[in-house]
């Protein structure tokens, strides 16, 4: 199509005011780009949102509308269901699309990228029929920051762009600004076919990832964690992005910690998914800047870091009032929440798993109609809301969000922390002994035993590096490099924390209580500002008994007792060595400077081990080091 035959094209399709908007911007890529997805995808109608009140409105109203959410009985509530078979991110139908010549190792899942490309554009073919087009703008990161990227979304779903006005930063204005230019990022997603309103062809979702256009393909789901452009699939395009520049993309929180005197320590913080990372950002008594996604950059030899986002994609199982006071509190007032594939009674009233308070017998979940005691097909019981089950909310909703949230210039990262699901290797908190052993040895060793944010098996110890492997774009090798290599740029770097808080004891009970947490952020807000000492183990740095004790009874006003510290902390020699040679065979095949450090600091730590082994025995109390 010529220019003039697009305006035509274009302009049948929407309204006047929406072909202003779309004009305005004066940018050919972004016409080519929504004249492209309109021809092919053949909405019946096109809908182009800016950045005011009146088209977030329209937006929110059309989800209602559509019935992609169902008002619930609190004034701003609404629920929204993924089908039973669409509630978490698909890894194995999520791909980078490469040309021939491209290899991004063996732990990163690719397909050839003309097969991949007409895949996918075949599925998007006239998969709008029936439906509205809505293009939306945003700002990844605060609007007007040297941090921030800009970024365009096509999707059939109103339900996807309500959460994005929720979880991100509008950019229409900020696309004005930037002028006729193809940078930017570029997502296209249509929920496919439907059935009572969810995508019926599961099985061609397809996630599909072109790092050279810089564009993510998704299709036939709804799941948020598949389809909001601007989380998971622009995440992996900034890490591919940064990758050649001097600044990291991470799956990190941002929060501030409140130290003595009214000092203030901020973290960034990498686990996966559920495993006590956005509840670690929400601390009762400090402040959150974000839950999931970090720009990271070098400012005056410090690390600087920025939220992607500006809400929250929480998971919504075992929140209850008395550990997760803050959001619990937002869930249950007034004000925009979205409540996906939970219980929904004939009231408006929604149910989760672990909610601590009484919930309904019957109603409607993720799985349809449901009452107490449903069996599924398999004949096994269909619970009352899905574990992956998650609330949408804006951050400034929360009663401690940061004052810096909004910063342009972000704020000064005093620590990076790691942290997986382990019930019995590593210890709840420990330093490392210097940025590159941390980013090595917590970072680069990351395990988790695997939880319902995925599909597939739950429990099973998982390799996990930095968090960020389903979101990995180019080789371990040259990300760990990229890591290694911001560290030793930086004057200041950050210290680096590796935290473990599933430890369990013999009999499978917990060791540590939820809120335990609260004591170990403010430890290494303590280490980081060179006011606490600590003891020196073979694995890093480990409190002092006293301290633990003195911090316990402060935040928590709880005892902490010589033997919970001894049970806690003890180096477990044989399950440590026997992680590192884990990890050693994860690495095995692959090659390069950061892989050889990589086993160099594998070598020197089961070294220090075994020499404490020989020394002390397998199990060794921090009393005795
Ligand atoms: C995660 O799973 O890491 C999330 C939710 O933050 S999702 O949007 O599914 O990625
Ligand atoms: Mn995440």
């Amino acid at each position: 199509m010529n220019n003039t035959e697009i305006e035509k094209m274009l302009s049948q399709k929407m309204s006047e005011n929406s072909f202003a908007k779309l004009t305005a911007l004066n940018n050919d890529a972004v016409i080519e780009f929504v004249a492209k997805y309109a021809e092919l995808c053949s909405p019946d109608s096109i809908y182009v949102c800016d950045d005011s009140a009146d088209d977030r409105a329209y937006i929110r109203n059309k989800s209602i509308e559509n019935n992609e959410e169902i008002k619930l009985a609190t004034e701003g509530h609404t629920i929204h269901f993924d089908g039973p078979k669409d509630q978490a991110r698909d890894k194995a139908n999520t791909k980078y699309l490469v040309k021939e010549g491209v290899n991004l190792g063996e732990k990163l899942n690719t397909k050839d990228y003309q097969e991949g490309y007409d895949e996918v554009h075949e599925f998007f073919e006239n998969s709008m029929n029936g439906k509205e087009m809505y293009v939306r703008f945003f700002c990844l990161g605060p609007v007007n920051s040297d941090f921030s990227l800009s970024c365009v979304q096509i999707t059939d779903s109103a339900y996807v762009a309500h959460s994005e006005d929720l979880l991100y930063r509008t950019g229409y204005e900020q696309f004005k600004k930037v002028g006729n230019t193809k940078n930017f990022f570029r997502f296209v997603h249509t929920a496919g076919e439907l059935e009572n309103n969810v995508s019926k062809n599961v099985d061609k979702r397809r996630v599909f990832i072109d790092l050279e256009d810089n564009i993510v393909y998704s299709t036939n789901t709804q799941y948020a964690g598949n389809t909001v452009g601007l989380k998971k699939l622009a995440m992996r395009l900034a890490i591919n992005k940064c990758k050649d520049e001097d600044w990291l993309t991470e799956h990190m929180f941002v929060m501030g910690v409140n130290g003595p005197e009214g000092r203030k320590t901020y973290f960034a913080g990498a686990f996966p998914s559920a495993c006590g990372k956005t509840s670690t950002a929400m601390l009762p008594g400090e402040t959150i800047i974000g839950d999931d996604i970090a720009y990271i950059r070098p400012r005056n030899g410090h690390a600087q870091a920025v939220n992607v986002e500006n809400g929250i994609f929480g998971i919504i199982r075992d929140v209850n009032q008395k550990d997760d006071p803050i959001i619990w509190d937002v869930l249950n007032s007034e004000g925009e929440v979205i409540f996906s594939n939970i219980l929904k009674d004939e009231n408006g009233k929604v149910y989760w798993l672990g909610m601590g308070t009484e919930t309904a017998d019957k109603g409607v979940n993720y799985a349809g109609e449901w009452e107490k005691g449903k069996k599924d097909a398999n004949g096994n019981e269909v619970s009352l809301a899905h574990k992956n089950a998650r609330y949408t909310v804006e951050l400034d909703r929360l009663d401690n969000s940061d004052e810096n949230t909004q910063n342009p210039e972000g704020v000064t990262i005093g620590g990076f922390i790691y942290g997986g699901r382990d019930s019995d290797t590593s210890v709840p908190v420990a330093e490392s002994f210097n940025f590159a052993h941390g980013v090595l040895m917590y970072g680069a060793t990351l395990e988790s035993e695997t939880t319902a944010a995925t599909l597939g098996a739950e429990g099973v110890r998982t390799f996990n590096l930095m968090s960020i492997l389903d979101f990995l774009a180019y080789p371990l090798n040259d990300y760990i490099q990229h890591n290694l290599d911001f560290g030793s740029g930086l004057t200041n770097p950050p210290r680096v924390f590796g935290v473990n808080y599933f430890l369990k004891s013999k009999d499978g009970k917990y060791l540590n209580g939820m809120l335990d947490k609260g004591v170990w952020v403010k430890w290494m807000e303590l280490r980081v500002n060179g006011d606490a000492e600590t003891i020196t183990t073979p694995i890093g740095n480990i409190p002092l008994y006293e301290d633990l004790q003195k911090i316990f009874s402060q935040v928590l006003n709880k005892e902490y007792t010589k033997d919970q510290y001894i049970e806690q902390f003890t180096i477990r020699v044989p399950e440590l060595i026997a992680k590192i040679n884990r990890i050693r065979k994860v690495y095995e095949n692959e090659s390069g400077s950061a892989i050889e450090q990589l086993f160099a600091e594998f070598d020197a730590q089961e070294k220090r081990l075994k020499e404490l082994q020989s020394e002390k025995g397998d199990h060794v109390s921090p009393f005795d080091i």
